[in-house]
């Protein structure tokens, strides 16, 4: 039996070489179907083989590893499902998704090391699309197993025009055998995320595991902002109209309107600009900005989109300017199965000594897929200073080795559960 230091090592040790799979030398970019995504998948793949599991890439690209029930072929059988994606952000955090693959497929590697046998199999799913970095919409592998996919997320092109079926179908994916990729309610047992917290809770509270008891509701949005564009050197300011000083209005109503809903966990970001035609003696013509919006409830966020989209039009008409705002990708609050966020606690219980803390998830997950599919449960880890998609994200090694532990403990706690 391995003392947590030895999973924690062992975790760390896989994080690590995963995070050397980067489109850039200096900091980790792993997009979703690029050839960075295929080598984390095949390394993912190598190790799920190592810990004896049943391993195959779905049509979506997704790298499944299966340890079968007992006495039962593969696939049939019920099973538990555990995942998280092994795609990043742009100057990414090692831990932020990989994390919750690595750990499962340690967990399995422990069980079958303590030589105990699961009443059910357990199924790993490496996703791919979480991040949703590539293109405008996001989760489509969790959606593929859940049985959820839009099929128009096929026609979907990024920002080299490339479209998301001629990704998949360069990344050795089939996007005609999508559909059969989804699993059956009744043949999952449930889908456990070990997660870091990615927020600062834990380790304020000195507490090194969570339970999640939801994700937020989320929405991703495409503004517009269309003026005049003008001689930089000739045109008065009075009769200007111009998008990018129209655009940082923008960006301030939408900072207004978010710190005003603090008490819903209301978080309103514009993380990208495009100005254009982008010179400096140039007055901009045309400003895009994306924008992404959360809240613990799905009115807030709801109510916070409209008032965004209210303060718009005003600006727009007091500007002579037009501005849109498309709706990209929306996401209700995903609530956890309370029979998982139990298994988790009596797990981590069982691990710290202690009952964990609940708390939500500001940040999406794959969980608001698999959602429709079946009850969900995440663990959160602590992790240094709440720091997630910048590459200071930490976890400590002991940190490390009582999440796998509590994942282990949460395996066994639905083995028993179902057992009763
Ligand atoms: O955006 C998110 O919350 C997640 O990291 N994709
Ligand atoms: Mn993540
Ligand atoms: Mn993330």
């Amino acid at each position: 039996m391995s003392t947590t230091r030895e999973l924690g090592e062992r975790t760390q040790g896989m994080v690590d070489a995963l995070a050397a799979i980067s489109a850039e030398p200096d900091r980790l970019v792993r997009l979703f179907l690029t050839p960075e995504h295929r080598r984390a998948a095949d390394l993912v793949g190598e190790w799920m083989r190592a810990a004896g599991l049943t391993v195959r890439m779905d049509a979506a690209g997704t790298m499944r590893g299966l340890r079968p029930a007992p006495g039962e072929d593969a696939p049939a059988g019920k099973k538990l499902l555990i995942g998280s994606h092994i795609d990043t952000v742009i100057d990414a955090g090692r831990y932020d998704g990989p994390l919750g693959v690595i750990a499962g497929i340690v967990a399995l590697e422990e069980i079958r090391a303590r030589g105990i046998v699961l009443p059910f199999g357990v199924e790993i799913l490496a996703f791919g699309d979480e991040e949703g970095v590539r293109f405008p919409k996001t989760l489509s592998s969790s959606s593929t197993v859940a049985g959820i996919l839009d099929p128009s997320m096929l026609d979907m092109v990024d920002a080299d025009g490339i479209s998301f079926r001629d990704a998949l179908l360069a990344f050795g994916g089939d996007p005609e055998a999508l559909a059969a990729e989804a699993c059956r309610p009744r043949d999952v047992v449930g889908y456990v995320e070990l997660h870091i917290e990615q927020g600062p809770v834990l380790e304020q509270a000195g507490e090194p595991l969570g339970v999640v008891t939801a994700i937020a509701s989320q929405g991703r949005y495409r503004l517009t902002v269309k003026g005049e564009a003008g001689h930089a050197g000739t045109v008065p300011m009075a009769i200007r109209h111009d998008a990018l000083a129209a655009a940082a209005e923008v960006v301030a109503l939408i900072e207004e309107i978010a710190r005003k809903g603090a008490r819903h966990s209301l978080v309103a970001t514009v993380g990208e600009m495009r100005v254009l035609p982008g010179a400096s003696n140039v007055i901009p013509g045309e400003v895009h900005l994306s924008l992404d919006v959360r809240a613990a409830d799905d009115d807030a966020r709801i109510g916070a989109a409209a008032d965004i989209r209210q303060g718009l039009a005003a600006i727009g008409a007091r500007r002579g300017v037009v501005v849109t705002m498309e709706t990209v990708h929306e996401k209700p609050v995903a609530t956890c199965a309370p029979w998982l966020r139990e298994a988790i606690a009596a797990a981590i219980a069982e691990t710290t000594g202690a009952r964990p803390r609940e708390l939500m998830s500001g940040a999406g997950h794959d969980g608001q897929a698999m959602v429709k599919l079946t009850g969900i449960g995440m663990i959160f880890v602590r992790c240094h200073a709440g720091i997630s998609h910048n590459p200071l994200e930490f976890v400590t090694i002991d940190d490390l080795g009582l999440a796998v532990e509590a994942l282990i403990q949460t395996i066994l706690e639905i083995a028993r559960e179902r057992a009763g």
